[in-house]
């Protein structure tokens, strides 16, 4: 079944030059591309993102990080795109991710780990009306 996807290349990913990389390895799976745009993330939008961790201990750095310079948000649409993509991006902690996932290739450290992917149809639908209300 066709789906959207929510897609960021983190600060990391955009600041390391990743981007192409990211979105090549989008594009070469069969999935498209239905938005795509370099933003500066507010503190507001990082927190309703990031709401389900907010108990936890690593949430503050994590808004810091998210904060702390633009980042590419994308919707990303195709069959199973939400776990087609999740599969591209690898496991959350890039020492369990495998290679040649981009976690796996490019990341060792978890709150560095270069993308996030929406995990769930409910959290897509959540994740695109927070980036691209209207898309
Ligand atoms: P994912 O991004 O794979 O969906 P998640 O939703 O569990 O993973 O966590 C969101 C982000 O939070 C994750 O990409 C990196 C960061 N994170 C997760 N666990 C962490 C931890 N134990 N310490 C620091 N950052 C963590
Ligand atoms: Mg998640």
């Amino acid at each position: 079944m066709s789906e959207r996807t929510l897609v960021l290349v983190k600060p990391d990913g955009v600041s390391r030059g990743l981007v192409g990389e990211v979105i090549s390895r989008i594009e070469r799976k069969g999935l498209t591309l239905a938005a795509l745009e370099l933003r500066n993330v507010e503190r507001s939008v990082a927190e309703q993102h990031y709401a389900e961790h907010a108990a936890k201990p690593f949430f503050e750095s994590l808004l810091e990080f998210i904060t702390s310079g633009p980042v590419v948000a994308a919707v990303v649409e195709g069959e199973n795109a939400i776990a087609a993509f999740r599969q591209l991006a690898g496991a959350t902690n890039p020492v369990q991710s495998a290679t040649g996932s981009i976690r796996g290739d490019y990341a060792v450290e978890v709150q560095y780990n270069i993308v996030h992917g929406s995990d769930s149809p409910e959290s897509s639908k959540r994740e695109i009306d927070l980036w691209f209300p209207g898309v």
